[in-house]
């Protein structure tokens, strides 16, 4: 009978210690991702950043000299390719998918990327 109980309280412990590791693991998984993002200017910056800031991205952060854009996101609210999608949306070209053609010809003329527009 002393057995039994020592045994169901060493397994109430364990279950115990175990139980905080275990929410930890399902919480969150914070993913950092860096990839290229055609563009040029300071809008395009901010059209991207914007665009990749979807529900469970939490930061994101391009460059306009080397055009690779930086995310910091939690993969169990939102994808890699998810990301892409909203940016491809926006009209820019990632190095996953080729950007919306009609939202590209609605960017401004300083932001046409594909058409030679320079850095500026
Ligand atoms: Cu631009």
């Amino acid at each position: 009978m002393k057995t039994k109980i020592y045994f169901t309280y060493l397994v109430l412990v364990s279950v115990i210690i175990a139980t905080p590791s275990l929410a930890q693991k399902k919480t969150k998984k914070i993913v950092t991702a860096e990839f290229t993002v055609k563009g040029v200017c300071k809008m395009c910056k901010e059209r991207i950043e914007n665009a990749a800031l979807i529900k469970g991205v939490k930061f994101a952060e391009w460059d306009k000299q080397t055009n690779k854009l930086k995310v910091v996101f939690n993969s169990q609210k939102t994808t890699l390719d998810k990301i892409h999608k909203s940016i491809a949306d926006a009209g820019h070209d990632t190095d996953k998918l080729k950007g919306n053609d009609g939202a590209y010809k609605k960017l401004p003329k300083c932001c046409a990327y594909r058409d030679g527009a320079k850095k500026h």
